[in-house]
């Protein structure tokens, strides 16, 4: 096996929570087939294949309704796979889109026809090289102008020196992993305190509150270390948050988790119908799909 990557659950459970009718999967991936859709040369990982049919199969297993295909930085700025599942999912798949300044107005206005709704600006240095933030100010601008937003991926640590940058966009901003905060750390401490200030000071700030799998120190199943993290954003900010399986669970080192236990997450962090009709329904829906509200 290629030691870079694990493999995705290959059976995952039904999970005993049942989604509300209409959910939506917020954060999820396609990688490949590579003999159809290269991975990119800069990729600092390789991942398995992951297609659109398997993504669109968990899908259906888990008793979502939709997808929102994020670009992972393994497929760099090349957008054909993501698109490609966007376009073959009949409407019920959106996608976030990683782009370079040099991107044409009519590559945009094709991502958009495809269902692309944001562009995600990803800071971790094991991931990405590092791009100058008044390139990603002038993305940010250019797509403004399409409606869609930005997503952004840091880690905890880091969010002092980003939080001017992430003030200074003129989109919403979506949060992937809650800022990945350090779950060793008390909830109600400085560090978490900060990206709560950031969502409570900042109303266009919205988190996805997703992957325990990877922000937890206490392992499977239950990931009880991050639970107090993530409810806590969905009480404080319930129309400002999404949630995603992210599927096939790229660059995870040690273990994978089943997706249907991961839905069974759910509803320790979202504990009313209401706060996950928000979650899983609403908010996505208001996001991605604002035509159909
Ligand atoms: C995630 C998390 C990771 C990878 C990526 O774009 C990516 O390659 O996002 C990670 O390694 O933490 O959201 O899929």
């Amino acid at each position: 096996m290629d030691p870079d990557w694990l493999p995705f659950h290959p059976n995952p459970a039904k999970p005993a929570f049942a989604v509300p009718p209409g959910a939506v999967d917020a954060h999820c991936h396609v990688f490949g087939p590579a003999a159809q859709f290269p991975f990119a040369p800069e990729r600092k990982y390789t991942p398995c294949d992951a297609s659109k049919d398997l993504l669109f199969a968990l899908r259906d297993h888990l008793g979502f309704a939709r997808n929102v295909i994020v670009q992972a930085t393994c497929h760099g700025a090349d957008n054909r796979a993501m698109a490609d599942a966007c376009r073959a999912s009949g409407g019920r798949a959106r996608g976030v889109a990683t782009v370079r300044r040099q991107v044409t107005d009519a590559e945009l206005q094709a991502l958009h026809e495809a269902g692309v709704r944001g562009v995600r600006f990803n800071f971790l240095k094991r991931l990405v090289d590092f791009t100058p933030k008044d390139e990603l100010l002038e993305i940010a601008g250019r797509i403004a102008t399409f409606g869609w937003h930005v997503v952004v991926y840091f880690e905890a640590q880091d969010l002092p020196e980003l939080w001017d940058f992430f003030t200074t966009l003129p989109t919403t901003v979506v949060v992937d992993h809650m800022g990945r905060p350090d779950v060793t750390k008390p909830v109600d401490g400085p560090e978490f305190g900060l990206f709560l200030r950031l969502m409570r000071e900042h109303p266009d700030v919205w988190s996805k509150v997703s992957c325990p799998e990877r922000l937890s120190k206490s392992g499977p199943p239950s990931y009880d270390d991050v639970v107090p993290f993530a409810k806590r954003i969905v009480e404080d900010f319930p129309g400002r948050v999404l949630w995603g399986t992210d599927w096939p669970h790229p660059n995870l080192k040690g273990h994978m988790p089943d997706d249907g236990r991961l839905v069974d997450f759910i509803p320790r962090i979202a504990t009313t119908a209401e706060r996950q009709r928000k979650l899983l329904v609403d908010n996505p829906m208001r996001l991605y799909w604002p035509e159909e509200n």
